[in-house]
């Protein structure tokens, strides 16, 4: 017989099963109204920021209309900027937050 004759005509490439995870941008919004002070506590107390990195994000998203608050997976971006929006909303103030992916 011909079991062990080299097989024929089909090669299939071998991928690896793992994937990386897609990363997402969270992304602050400026507005006129929410306090600077509230936006850097934000960025310390939800994006683990030193005094000095949340007042640079915080500068940079009041000159130029947005910034990035950090990149993540798609479940900790999420719980991230819920964690925003629910601050915000409790506190009064119209800050926004979203994500994108990068
Ligand atoms: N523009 C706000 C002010 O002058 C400060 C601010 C900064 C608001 C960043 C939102 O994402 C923001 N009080």
């Amino acid at each position: 017989d011909d079991s062990d004759a080299p097989e024929r005509g089909v090669a299939t490439k071998v991928r690896p099963k793992t994937k990386k995870p897609s990363m997402y941008r969270v992304l602050l919004m400026n507005d006129d109204y929410t306090p600077m002070e509230f936006v850097v506590s934000i960025l310390i107390g939800i994006f683990k920021k030193t005094q000095e990195e949340a007042t640079q994000v915080m500068l940079q998203v009041h000159q130029s209309g947005m910034g990035t608050c950090g990149v993540y997976t798609f479940e900790i971006a999420e719980t991230k900027v819920t964690q925003v929006m629910d601050a915000a909303k409790r506190n009064q103030h119209p800050l926004q937050c979203t994500l994108e992916k990068v």
